[in-house]
Order: structure tokens, then sequence, then C-alpha cells
């Protein structure tokens, strides 16, 4: 196999699986992206985390508890799928620890009010559900399939969020408005999750050379506007974008210029949260060392015995 073969397989539309012979760059390019997913699941876990102990109704409280450890879940399904491509777990958790992973900007946004699991569980699962049924089809294999059972999950997730804002936007007019101030400040982070426009984004390239990702950012951000416009207008909402206005010729929304520099500050460091995000993790993995080691004390012992 080389590299033109290789891509005749991509173009073919055939997955690639962990065994298959892969350019060294197509093998680096899917350990940064599904690791930086891996992460985002994990780090995602905190703002949510945060409302657990708080949540208004003991079933609005089993639900929020089932989505944050969904998202645990994911976070292991596609730490696996990374680690198809040689690397290890310990490796991917070093390498975030270090700043040199990313993980979705979004996560480094506090969560001020209970309306703020509600503009999570509606705009940020909303994002990730666009961005995640177009990875269906991504060309490898393991992420490919994790993508699939990872959907299924996200679109209730989705719909809790949806459930809880539409309740709000009927309550009191307290209620009403703790809904729109989370819409206005999840709004413009949201569509930043889909990552920089197609003209300053260096991975985007490769990346649909190869089929890792079928859409582009600007194609995806685009679909989620044009999906949750409607949604806000259901539940008497207003997206905070002056410049949102239907377009008739393209049969999409038009929409204002998103803070550009706002993102690349928290994509690199210094968002609100960037440093209790990553302290906090580090801190949830040396306190949890002593478990990895009881682990691996009872796999070796299991091996001995079957030997
Ligand atoms: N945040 O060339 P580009 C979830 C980085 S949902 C931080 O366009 P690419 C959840 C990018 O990594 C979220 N960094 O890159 C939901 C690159 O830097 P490096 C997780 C970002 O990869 C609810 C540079 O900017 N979903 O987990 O082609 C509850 C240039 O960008 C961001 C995924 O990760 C960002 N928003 O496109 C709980 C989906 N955007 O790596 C959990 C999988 C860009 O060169 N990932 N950057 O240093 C993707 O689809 C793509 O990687 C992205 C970026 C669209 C994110």
């Amino acid at each position: 196999m080389n590299d033109i073969k290789f891509q005749e397989r991509i173009d073919a539309e055939k997955k690639i699986e962990p065994k298959d012979w892969m350019p060294d760059a197509y093998r680096k390019h899917l350990i940064r992206q599904i690791s930086q997913h891996a992460h985002s699941e994990i780090i995602g876990m905190q703002p949510e985390g945060n409302w657990i102990t708080r949540a208004p109704s003991l079933r609005a409280k089993m639900i929020l508890l089932a989505k944050v450890q969904d998202e645990a879940g994911h976070g292991l399904y596609l730490y696996s799928a990374c680690e198809t491509l040689g690397i290890s777990r310990e490796e991917l958790v070093q390498q975030l620890h270090e700043g040199k992973a990313k993980y979705s900007s979004i996560f480094n946004y506090p969560t001020l009010s209970w309306a703020d699991m509600g503009a999570v569980g509606w705009l940020v699962d909303g994002a990730a559900i666009v961005n995640q049924v177009s990875l269906q089809r991504t060309s490898y294999g393991p992420y490919s399939r994790g993508m699939v059972k990872i959907c299924k999950e996200e679109s209730f997730h989705q719909r809790q969020g949806y459930e809880i804002m539409a309740e709000m936007a009927k309550g009191t007019p307290e209620q009403k408005a703790m809904a729109q101030d989370a819409l206005n400040r999840f709004w413009w982070p949201s569509i930043m999750m889909f990552g920089p426009q197609d003209s300053d984004s260096p991975r985007t390239g490769n990346a649909m050379k190869w089929k890792i990702k079928r859409q582009t950012n600007d194609a995806l951000r685009q679909d989620f506007i044009d999906k949750t416009v409607g949604q806000a207008e259901v539940i008497g909402l207003t997206i905070p974008d002056p410049d949102l206005k239907w377009n008739e010729e393209r049969q999409s929304y038009d929409f204002g210029e998103m803070d550009w520099d706002e993102f690349w500050s928290v994509v690199n460091g210094n968002g609100p949260c960037n440093k209790q995000r990553l302290a906090h993790h580090k801190k949830a993995h040396d306190e949890g060392e002593w478990v990895r080691n009881a682990a691996k004390a009872y796999a070796k012992k299991q091996e001995l015995v079957a030997n």
C-alpha cells in the first residue's frame, strides 16, 4: 500500500481499519482530532456537573445525572477509538495536561444559572449533533462507528435541554428572562464550536481530502443555525443577533460576524474558565491514581491465575 492506493480506497468510500496501512500524517491527524473530541466530552462534564446538586427537582436531577454519565461514556468510546491508532490513554491525558491537546472552546464558559443547563443541552448538544452526524461518515472505521452510538444519545441530550428552555420560557417573567439570558450568553460560543471560518481553517484541506471531515466548518455552522432559529421562535426566545435574516435566494439564514478575537483567545487558553477546567481535571486525575493502580493490580492477578 502507498499514498496513491490509500487515496483510492478513501475515494471509493472504503473505511480504514486499525490494522490497515495508513499515511503517518493521516494517523496523526486522527489522533489529534479524536483525542480532542474525547477530551471535550470529559471536560464537558464539568459545567454540567456544577448543577447536579442544585437541580430544581428529582426528575431534573436524574436526567442531568444520566446525561453527564453519558458524556463520560462518549469520552471512553473516543479514547478507545484513538488508542487503536497506537497511542496510550496515559499519553493522551498527558497531552491534555501539558496543553498540547485542545478541547472544545465552549466548555471554557461558566454555567451561571439553571437555565444554562437548558442552553447547553439545546445549543451545545445541538451543535455537537450536527457535527457528529456528519462524522458518522468519517473514513476511519472505529471513529465512524463510535459516532453512530454517540449521536443516538446526543439527541436525547438536545431534547433534555430544549425542554428546560421551553418550560422556563413559558414560566414566570423572571424564568423567561433567565432563559433568554442563557441564550444570549451561549449563542455565540455555540456557533464558534464549529471552528474558524473555512478561509482560516488550516486542517480542513487534508481532513476533506481524507474524508475525515465530510463537511467544512462553515457548512456545518450554517446547517446548525438554519435548524435552530425556528426552535427559538417556537418557544418565544430571541436569538441575540440583529443581523440574523432569512435569505430567500440561498434558502438559509444570513447571520452576523463572530468575535474571532474572543474565539482565538479561548482556544489559546485565555477564556473565562480554561485554567479552572484543566486544574480540576488534573486534581481528579491525581486523586484517581489509586483506582487505576488497583485496576492494574487486579488485571495482573487475573493474568497470573489464568496462567
Ligand atoms: N475549540 O483547522 P481547524 C461535546 C482548533 S461537543 C477548540 O478548523 P479542524 C459535548 C483546532 O483544533 C465538542 N479548538 O481544525 C457536547 C485547530 O487547532 P490544532 C466536541 C478549536 O480539526 C455536549 C485550530 O483551531 N466535538 O463533546 O479541521 C456536552 C484550527 O481549526 C475549535 C468535536 O471535537 C474549538 N471550537 O476543525 C458534552 C468534534 N475549533 O488542533 C460534550 C470533532 C477549532 O491544529 N472535531 N479549533 O492545534 C471536529 O469536528 C474538528 O476538529 C473541529 C475543528 C470542527 C472542532
